[in-house]
């Protein structure tokens, strides 16, 4: 059943507005879009720039809609975006710049963390895992976390084993160009190995089952990274691992939403020397 709170869902998925990356090819479509954009005060969308500092606080959330506040390459809003459409829920994206952040993404989290969920009754919900759990009870549809309480349980002990790579990703990501980094490539590999376990004994392709379900979509945004950041020689020994890769990269949701590896580098490149311009690249 719904919870009150979020306005009502949409089976046809994002606004056709605000959910633009990648499909709008024509100039005139982009400028009556940029045109449209601006009348909803909206700073940026989902392959539109990024509102920074002293742009115009976003207006009121159009009913019948979610807002995403977001970042094109974070990989913690990816899960809600993920989330967002395999459900099919009609939502609108804001990508906040977060070297450059504008004042009021503060009142809307005060941690000034991508993502945020904002309804038209202005509620806004915080944290990636928060935030998924939320629209999969909230939404009709798949639902993607197990019904079955013992299930559910032990997908999200799953996603414990999983918590800490995004640490160890971060600090290869920040080092890897001018430190050592075999250490935490080691370390990396151990997690991995657990990971590795964990399919083995399940003897299915996702974490979940047979089908794709919420713990698949929590922890793929870092292994989809892993190529751009030149780590995957640590699945060396993780073959389940690598096949749950391909199974990954071949469904619909996560193939949609699949990220560009030079952008990916080019964005990193920028983004580690704090340039107000690294969420924006390629756009
Ligand atoms: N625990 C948070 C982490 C989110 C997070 O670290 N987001 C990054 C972007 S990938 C962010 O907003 N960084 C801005 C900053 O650190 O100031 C979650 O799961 O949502």
């Amino acid at each position: 059943m719904r919870k009150a709170g979020l306005g009502p869902a949409h089976p046809g998925g994002c606004l056709g507005h605000a959910c633009l990356y990648g499909l709008l090819p024509a100039e005139g479509a982009k400028r009556r879009f940029r045109a449209f954009a601006s009348a909803l005060r909206v700073p940026g969308v989902l392959g539109t720039r990024s509102g920074g500092a002293g742009s115009p606080p976003p207006g009121p959330v159009p009913e019948g809609v979610i807002r995403l506040y977001s970042m094109r390459f974070c990989p913690f809003a990816e899960r809600t975006r993920l989330v967002l459409k395999a459900k099919g829920i009609r939502h609108e994206i804001i990508n906040i710049n977060l070297k450059n952040k504008p004042d009021w993404f503060f009142k809307k989290n005060p941690l000034g963390l991508v993502p945020v969920l904002e309804d038209s009754k202005g509620q806004v919900v915080y944290e990636s895992v928060i935030t998924c759990e939320y629209l999969d009870e909230v939404y009709p549809g798949k639902k993607l976390w197990p019904e079955d309480p013992y299930e559910k349980a032990r997908q999200k002990m799953i996603f414990e084993v999983f918590t800490t790579i995004p640490p160890l990703s971060s600090s290869y990501t920040r080092k890897h160009k001018t430190e050592d980094c075999s250490g935490l490539k080691e370390n990396l590999r151990k997690e991995f190995s657990k990971l590795e376990e964990i399919l083995a004994n399940k003897k299915t392709t996702f974490f979940g089952g047979s089908s794709v379900s919420m713990t698949d979509y929590l922890i793929w945004p870092w292994f989809e990274r892993l190529e751009g950041l030149e780590l995957t020689d640590c699945l060396d020994h993780t073959p389940k691992l690598k096949l749950w890769m391909a199974a990954m990269k071949k469904d619909p949701t996560a193939a949609a939403l699949l990220l560009n590896v030079n952008h990916q580098r080019h964005f990193l490149e920028l983004y580690l020397k704090n340039s107000h311009e690294a969420c924006d690249y390629g756009l």
